[in-house]
């Protein structure tokens, strides 16, 4: 492990000892983040990453040609049209998104619709991988055992925001500011780690329910996209956000 982020599991196992509470600006404000540990932060930059997998590694749940426009073509314009609406509008770029996100309510909708879409589709992408297990294990079953009662309650209500959000939007899981565990969902590019957001918490886990996510292959039935899409969730990283 290196020493960048032995001190950052450090200092959050100590700040969380000291019942602080992290926010992300007060996170990304910290010496700890400055010059080069940022390519071991776990923030989101306003620059694309690659994606982690093939366009077609993820066949059981989602086609090829879907993944390709999604990731070349619309991700690329959330991050292209958030890097210019930040530029335009002060917005510190070499800080992560996250800082943004927390204060969006200062900013214009072209900056919140595109640094929300920014992060909620790199978010989206290293919340999937090829060949993923059926259910978590370890602490995060033990959490959604704990808060929704079984794994199979918890499956229910997310498929259940997921086709209930009405026109474009995003299901979540969080972490609430009570530390619970909770699904909600969100409309347009909006997640819970905005300030104007009805249900803020740490996001663990998301579905795009865009059409543009899943229309080519599913056209009009969402429920059913929902239903594949379990195939492919990693949860180990999921696990490794709480
Ligand atoms: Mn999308």
């Amino acid at each position: 492990m290196s020493t960048n982020k032995f001190n950052r599991r450090k200092f959050i196992a100590d700040s969380a000892k000291a019942g602080m509470v992290l926010t992300a600006a007060n996170l990304v404000s910290s010496n700890i983040f400055a010059g080069s540990s940022r390519l071991f932060s776990p923030y989101t930059s306003f620059e694309q990453t690659p994606l982690p997998y093939a366009y077609n590694a993820l066949e059981s749940a989602i086609d090829a040609m879907t993944m390709e426009i999604h990731y070349s073509k619309h991700a690329s314009t959330y991050s292209k049209n958030a890097k210019e609406a930040a530029q335009a509008e002060g917005a510190d770029l070499s800080k992560p998104i996250e800082s943004v996100l927390s204060q969006i309510s200062k900013y214009t909708p072209k900056l919140r619709n595109n640094a929300g879409g920014h992060f909620n589709h790199e978010f989206f992408w290293k919340s999937m991988k090829p060949g993923a297990d059926a259910k978590p294990a370890g602490k995060l079953l033990a959490a959604i055992e704990k808060d929704f009662n079984s794994f199979d309650a918890f499956k229910t209500q997310f498929a259940d925001a997921a086709k209930n959000r009405f026109g474009s939007g995003w299901a979540w899981l969080i972490s609430g500011p009570d530390k619970k565990l909770k699904v909600i969902s969100t409309p347009n590019q909006d997640n819970p780690l905005m300030d104007i957001a009805e249900n803020k918490g740490t996001p663990l886990l998301a579905l795009d329910v865009w059409e543009h996510a899943y229309y080519l292959r599913y056209q009009n039935r969402r429920p059913e996209y929902i239903e594949n899409w379990w195939k492919v969730v990693n949860w180990e990283a999921v696990a490794g956000r709480m």
